[in-house]
């Protein structure tokens, strides 16, 4: 999208326009102007086109850069729009991109979850975006930084829609037994540090129960389970900026405290299948690890990779 193309719309969406017009406003040809006009219907805005010329009907649902007023200090300054591409993480780690990058995408092609897992991305009906951080983090940083995604993403919805949204330890966020969000936190460490924090954040927003498909089951939506279309661009412009207000103010205690308070399967049996422990979910300690009671007394766990799974 460039100026001119800005200048169309701006054009046509309070009067109707004719080819003829635009082409003498602009000073180029009809055809030109017409492939413009295709150009803007393929990302995603509607035009209708009679005897008269052109009208704007409506703007497009997609969260192009020209469309965001984001609200934020320095988080999404740089902002990168996909309509497609393979993973807004891998775009991240492959390119050397500044501090506070955004990138987002309307659709994933390999949407990555942890370990190798997929991530469904259904075209235009969730919010698919990866962060890019570079800062030192220290190792005892990392656990409290990937709580803080979840944490700030659940506030903001909430915010806006009144929903018991939990946080499944250490990333997800569930609404009525179902995944609604996934995170996927990957660093580049130098020594013992970590330089650069990519966090992927994908969560569904206007998906049914079609666009969900294979994982019915265990995925919803807000839309699902609010039973009303949610304005994306609205929300993800509130995300951003609780995210940032969430890192500006970096309060280990307080994201600790949040994701307590959050907490999915909290006093219930559970499960960490990778290391074959099972117990009951106490909470979590002062550095942001799970505590389980298990037959052998208490026990700390800290790996993001742990999955928690609830015993029937
Ligand atoms: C996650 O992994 O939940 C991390 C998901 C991160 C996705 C974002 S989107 C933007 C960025 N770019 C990427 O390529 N990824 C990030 P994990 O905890 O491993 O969960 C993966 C599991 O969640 C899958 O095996 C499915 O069972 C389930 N799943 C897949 N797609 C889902 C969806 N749309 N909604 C809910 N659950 C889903």
């Amino acid at each position: 999208m460039d100026e001119i193309d800005r200048y169309i719309l701006e054009k046509i969406s309070k009067n109707r326009v004719s080819g003829e017009e635009l082409s003498k406003l602009l000073g180029i040809s009809r055809t030109a102007i017409w492939k413009r006009i295709k150009k803007l219907e393929s990302l995603g805005y509607k035009i209708s086109h009679d005897k008269k010329g052109y009208f704007l009907e409506e703007r497009t649902e997609f969260l192009l850069p020209y469309e965001l007023n984001l609200k934020t200090q320095w988080l999404g300054e740089n902002y990168i729009f996909f309509h497609t591409v393979n993973s807004t993480n891998t775009y991240a780690k492959e390119n050397n991109l500044p501090d506070g990058t955004v990138i987002l995408a309307e659709n994933q092609t390999a949407g990555r979850g942890r370990k190798g897992r997929k991530w469904i991305s259904t075209e235009g009906k969730g919010l698919y975006f990866s962060i890019v951080l570079k800062k030192d983090i220290s190792p005892a940083d990392l656990l409290i930084y990937s709580l803080l995604f979840p944490v700030a993403v659940r506030k903001a919805i909430v915010q806006k829609i009144d929903l018991p949204i939990k946080i499944k330890w250490p990333n997800d966020l569930y609404l009525n037994g179902k995944k609604l969000a996934g995170f996927l936190i990957e660093t580049e460490i130098e020594g013992n540090t970590a330089t650069k924090l990519i966090a992927g954040i994908g969560i569904n927003i206007n998906q049914t129960e079609k666009d969900l498909g294979e994982i019915k089951d265990i995925a919803t939506s807000l839309k699902l389970e609010y039973g009303k279309n949610i304005n994306r661009k609205e929300l993800f412009i509130y995300i951003l900026q609780s995210i940032e207000e969430e890192i500006d103010n970096l309060d280990k205690n307080k994201i600790i405290k949040e994701v307590e308070k959050n907490l999915l399967w909290k006093g219930e049996k559970i499960k960490l299948i990778d290391e074959n422990i099972e117990g009951t979910l106490i909470g979590l300690n002062e550095l942001g690890g799970i505590r389980i009671l298990t037959d052998k007394g208490l026990k700390d766990f800290y790996s993001g990779d742990i999955t928690v799974r609830r015993v029937e």
